[in-house]
């Protein structure tokens, strides 16, 4: 039996980010009776352009940190929901320096959890299937919703931290709560640090894609937009105190994806240059999404990878103004790394 919940004035945290804005913009276009209030701290990641044409009276911008008690005190009481985006998201940035993810990604989650828990407000928590650690490429396994956390990247272990204090105050305190763990996504308005963006960004700029060790560890591809129509079935259908996985059969390895990349965008299938592989760098994450198709219904509309990766590279074609500005620094970043 599934709950339905009828939310009409959310907090989405991280609105400004990649996935985040995504979902803003799929609330806006699905559910206009929908307030919602983007709380985000713009960090490096976050630009406010993602949502700027939304701004107005279904959609308000608050600046500031999930960490800040006194904001949340002041922000949360008239919200019924949270659905909680904001996160440090890039595993190479944790593995430089890893403190930065203990403050957003744990503190922040406790301090989102302890307003929400004040004032009796639903919490959907967004995290990743990183938190399973990975799985071996001949393994005809996948991650399901009980599979044993074992995270490896200082990222995927402070993710797995605030999942696991998000169940705690279900159990405890009776929070009302769902989380979602969702394999890697791809669209539009990813950073350019992230592997799909950053070598599309590359081969526009004339610099060779980058491929980290033997380039045959795989990912398992979504589409941002189904991510975010899946966050939305998840908060206004799931039941409380579950956890869902959302995946859309996407398995590829990191040199298939680089060579459809080459591909599309006309290049020799050998242009690029091998580098240094990630320190502990997990090998295999598959989804297995059974229980949300099942259970609530969902589907993923984006099934055609080809497709939704042509559609990505031109975004980025069309739109160099909104990533020409980190692109310099993202790349002195990985040069000094040996990446
Ligand atoms: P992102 O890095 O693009 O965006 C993060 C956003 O959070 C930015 O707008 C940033 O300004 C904001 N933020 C960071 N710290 C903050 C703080 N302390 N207070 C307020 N705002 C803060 O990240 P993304 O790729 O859009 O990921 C969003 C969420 O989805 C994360 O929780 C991530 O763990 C999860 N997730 C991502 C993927 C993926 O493939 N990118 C897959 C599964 C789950
Ligand atoms: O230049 C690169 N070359 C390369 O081979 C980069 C940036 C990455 N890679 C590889 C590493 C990974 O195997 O590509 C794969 C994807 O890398 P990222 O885009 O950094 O993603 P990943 O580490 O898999 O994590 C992503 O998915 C899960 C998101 O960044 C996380 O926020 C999410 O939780």
């Amino acid at each position: 039996m599934t709950e339905s919940f009828t939310p009409k004035n959310i907090i989405v945290t991280g609105g400004c980010g990649f996935i985040g804005s995504d979902f803003v913009h799929y609330v806006v276009n699905n559910h206009p009776d929908v307030h919602v209030t983007v709380l985000d701290a713009l960090t490096y990641a976050g630009n406010l352009e993602n949502i700027k044409p939304l701004l107005g009276d279904q959609v308000e911008f608050v600046h500031g940190n999930i960490c800040d008690a006194q904001l949340l005190d002041e922000l949360v009481p008239g919200h019924d929901a949270i659905v909680h985006y904001a996160a440090e998201s890039h595993n190479d940035n944790s593995i430089a320096d890893p403190e930065p993810f203990l403050k957003t990604n744990v503190e922040g989650t406790f301090r989102l959890i302890e307003a929400a828990r004040k004032y009796d407000v639903r919490f959907h928590h967004v995290s990743t299937d990183e938190v399973y650690g990975d799985l071996a490429l001949d393994d005809p396994a996948k991650f399901t919703e009980e599979t044993p956390y074992r995270p490896s990247s200082p990222y995927s272990s402070t993710k797995a931290s605030s999942d696991l204090l998000v169940r705690a105050w279900f159990r405890t305190y009776g929070l009302r709560m769902t989380i979602s763990n969702c394999s890697n996504n791809y669209g539009p308005y990813q950073h350019v640090e992230k592997f799909i963006p950053r070598q599309i960004t590359n081969i526009i700029e004339g610099i060779r894609p980058k491929l980290y060790g033997d380039g045959l560890n795989v990912r398992d591809w979504i589409h941002t937009e189904d991510h975010s129509s899946a966050v939305w079935t998840i908060l206004t259908q799931g039941r409380l105190g579950e956890t869902y996985l959302i995946g859309a059969n996407g398995e590829r390895n990191n040199l298939t994806v680089l060579k459809d990349i080459l591909r599309v965008m006309g290049q020799p299938e050998d242009a690029f240059d091998w580098v240094k592989d990630r320190p502990g760098h997990d090998r295999r994450y598959a989804i297995d999404s059974t229980k949300l198709q099942t259970e609530l219904g969902w589907r993923p509309t984006h099934t055609n990878f080809e497709s939704g990766l042509r559609q990505t590279v031109q975004w980025y074609v069309d739109n160099p103004q909104w990533w020409e500005p980190a692109k310099a620094a993202t790349e002195a970043k990985y040069k000094a790394q040996g990446q």
